[in-house]
């Protein structure tokens, strides 16, 4: 297995929407483990492929604390949703924020799972809020665009300094 780059925000790769993937294959699976072991490695709860330069509908989740339940969904749609709460959300793409986003607090799902096989689920709470969160990433949406322009070009800000940082201590 290998750990993947994440792209940091605000890179214009974490705009590109993400096609359906066609065909559950070998190279699928092989990103579906890749995926995985960078969100374990993070340690995160959820990771989308755009996230990875993989800009294909693909999602991995583990909301366990044991990181021992795999949830992947491939071109996932939400079919139903209800109810509003607001969580106090991050992201791997921007390390060390956390801000405040209101979402649906029930969603149904269907996707397909690692085999290709078409599943149904609903979801409330965190991982109804990890869900939207992930599937905002294949439409090319970081959570930081539902924040006030204000706090957002204050991220952005932040968080090309941190980039540069990075860049310099890797030089
Ligand atoms: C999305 O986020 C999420 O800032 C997944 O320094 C987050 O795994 C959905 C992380 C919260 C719902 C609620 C963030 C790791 C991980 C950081 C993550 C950091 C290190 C974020
Ligand atoms: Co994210």
């Amino acid at each position: 297995m290998t750990t993947l780059t994440i792209l940091n925000y605000p890179d214009p790769r974490l705009h590109t929407v993400a096609k359906p993937v066609q065909e559950v294959n070998n190279a699928i699976r092989k990103l579906i483990d890749d995926m995985a072991e960078t969100m374990y490695a993070a340690p995160g709860i959820g990771l989308a492929a755009t996230q990875v330069n993989q800009h294909v509908q693909l999602i991995v989740i583990d909301i366990t604390k044991e990181q021992n339940d795999l949830l992947v969904l491939i071109n996932p749609v939400i079919v139903a949703k209800s109810g509003q709460q607001e969580y106090e959300e991050g992201c791997l793409s921007v390390p060390g924020i956390y801000e405040t986003v209101t979402r649906a607090e029930k969603i149904t799902v269907e996707a397909l799972d690692k085999h290709g096989k078409k599943f149904k689920m609903d979801a409330e709470g965190l991982l109804a809020v990890c869900i939207q969160h992930e599937m905002d990433h294949l439409l090319g949406k970081v959570f930081v665009e539902y924040l006030s322009p204000l706090k957002r070009n204050r991220i952005k800000t932040k968080m090309l300094k941190h980039n540069r940082e990075i860049a310099r201590n890797s030089y």
